[in-house]
């Protein structure tokens, strides 16, 4: 114990000289760990680098560290830390990561003391602490505070440089499996996903209306770095044309491109090029997140969010499982943002059972984890799929049984590479967009096909400021507003005015305000219900500002 107290005199020692806590405000780890003006985080990233150590300790594994703020603008940036198989840092360890950031520098060795106490933590292990970054000029430095943190506790932080945020997802996995799923490198990691992506592409690169040709924005990040690893790898098993990659387009991190633009605005993007019926997609800035998208010959544009990836890919593996002959209990997990008319048609059309879940990538790959296949999607663009480990070995089982037929093994095989193509540790907008080409090739569509299958309800988001966005409450997968009380009456008031209406409201886990989503059968009515909804929360939320406004 001794020497741990030494090693614990470092830290204030390397806080105190090095990273001093600068800010009085508090930060609270949400549910995209700590994000906030890259200015600010020197301090926390430091304490970050304790934390992960002590957690890697107490896994007796090694942990991720990614520092992104994803689709924020580029002033901003942020860290997450990863757990060992690649998932979201555990729930019950947030708590700890805030009160990590937020405790005076004089006060981190009590804290340390704490926790190891409380979780009987061993100080002796040498453990690895795997650190990512995406592209903002701010990382580097911020990953150096992070490094010195892990340091001072004695880790070892081993640096992947600039990577997407699922690529150090996957990384962390593969370290903490022996490699069972795969080498922790990036030319590993391309190599596996193209290698499965040719294998069942074939020869024929064109089918029907699929044409191989396909527009990308990498939203000046570093899903515009990464591109050009596939592009080398794929050869012209697909056509891809890269925009926003810092040298073709506005070159401004996330502005006016990206996946959350072209959702939240329902925009195409700057610096692609306007053509007529391209299928194009987009990522955002640290390629967690996949839209599609074309453009019609009115210059509207039409989006495939999450929800329609969702669809497609749920779709295409109950038909490969159905040639497998297994019995399989394949499941769908949204979110209440998903569209009315997705939720329809995929349980109606494809009777597939579908979950809800809170917003936040943990809640949904917990619950996908419940099905022997889950796919699990955000209307926003994240989401994977993720297999059971033991339906993953009776397919193997059953490939290596000589009495299994020829076709079923083929069909087996197929179901293997398509795995292969997955990364399963989180949403990886870069695997996406393969297995969605995967798919529109099999099937021979073209992006307008891949529209026809359902139509979206139209559908409204707004923002409401209040004094206290935690003065609301909510339930039911967030669909029930529980607080203020009477809110959740009055919307139903409002909704049912709107035919085919719904609406909901939350506290945004990310920004300091309450989001409102509407739809309906018409856009108008979708614009106004999210608006009378809107000024109702105004109202009994003690809104602050102007009035909503459409
Ligand atoms: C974070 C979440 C994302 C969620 C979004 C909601 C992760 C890794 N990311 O970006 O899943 O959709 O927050 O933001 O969990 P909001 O709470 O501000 O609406
Ligand atoms: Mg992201």
């Amino acid at each position: 114990m001794a020497n741990n107290h030494n090693n614990y005199k470092t830290v204030y020692a390397f806080a105190r000289e090095m990273h001093p806590k600068t800010e009085k405000f508090d930060v609270q780890y949400g549910t995209a760990g700590f994000r906030a003006k890259a200015n600010t985080l020197g301090y926390v990233m430091y304490r970050m680098g304790l934390l992960a150590v002590l957690r890697a300790r107490y896994k007796k594994a090694c942990i991720g560290a990614m520092i992104t703020a994803s689709h924020n603008p580029e002033p901003d940036n942020g860290v997450k830390l990863i757990d060992p198989c690649g998932e979201m840092l555990e729930q019950s360890w947030e708590a700890w990561a805030t009160k990590f950031a937020n405790v005076a520098d004089d006060r981190l060795e009590e804290v340390i003391t704490e926790i190891v106490t409380e979780l009987g933590i061993e100080m002796t292990q040498r453990v690895e602490i795997l650190v990512g970054k995406d592209t903002r000029p701010s990382s580097p430095s911020l990953a150096k505070a992070l490094c010195d943190g892990v340091l001072a506790l004695s880790g070892k932080p081993i640096d992947y440089g600039i990577v997407t945020t699922p690529q150090l997802h996957y990384f962390v996995y593969c370290r903490n499996s022996r490699n069972q799923y795969g080498f922790p490198t990036e030319e590993y990691y391309y190599r596996k996903l193209c290698d499965a992506f040719k294998k069942i592409r074939g020869k024929n690169f064109n089918t029907n209306n699929y044409q191989s040709k396909l527009y990308y924005d990498g939203a000046n990040g570093v899903g515009a770095k990464k591109i050009k690893y596939f592009q080398e790898c794929l050869g012209d098993s697909l056509m891809i044309d890269r925009f926003n990659d810092e040298l073709i387009g506005t070159g401004k991190l996330n502005y006016m491109c990206g996946a959350d633009y072209v959702k939240t605005k329902q925009a195409f993007p700057n610096g692609v090029p306007k053509e007529v019926g391209q299928r194009c997609c987009s990522v955002d800035g640290d390629a967690d997140r996949l839209m599609y998208y074309y453009l019609d010959e009115n210059e509207k544009c039409h989006l495939l969010d999450g929800d329609r990836i969702a669809i497609l890919i749920a779709e295409y593996l109950k038909g490969l499982v159905e040639d497998t002959g297994f019995d399989v209990n394949l499941g769908l997990v949204q979110t209440a943002y998903a569209n009315g008319a997705s939720t329809e048609y995929i349980t109606n059309t494809l009777n597939i059972p579908v979950s809800f879940v809170c917003t936040g990538v943990k809640y949904l790959h917990h619950e996908a984890q419940k099905y022997d296949i889950g796919v699990y999607f955000e209307a926003n663009g994240h989401g994977t799929v993720i297999f059971k480990k033991e339906f993953k070995e009776k397919l193997q089982t059953s490939y290596d049984d000589p009495t299994v037929s020829v076709e079923v093994k083929r069909a087996i095989k197929k179901l293997q590479t398509v795995i292969d193509l997955i990364n399963e540790t989180v949403g990886d907008a870069l695997s996406d967009m393969l297995l969605v080409e995967t798919i529109l090739h099999s099937k021979g569509w073209s992006i307008q096909d891949w529209e026809k299958t359902y139509t979206d309800l139209p559908n409204r988001l707004m923002k409401v400021s209040v004094k206290d966005r935690n003065t609301i409450t909510t339930t039911n997968a967030e669909r029930t507003c529980l607080k203020p009380e009477g809110l959740q009456k009055e919307i139903d008031m409002i909704v049912k005015k709107y035919k085919s209406g719904r609406s909901f409201v939350r506290p945004s886990g990310t920004e300091d305000l309450v989001r409102v989503y509407a739809e309906a059968a018409s856009k108008d009515e979708a614009d106004q219900l999210a608006l009378e909804v809107a000024l109702k929360v105004h109202e009994m939320a003690e809104g602050i500002g102007p009035e909503p406004k459409l």
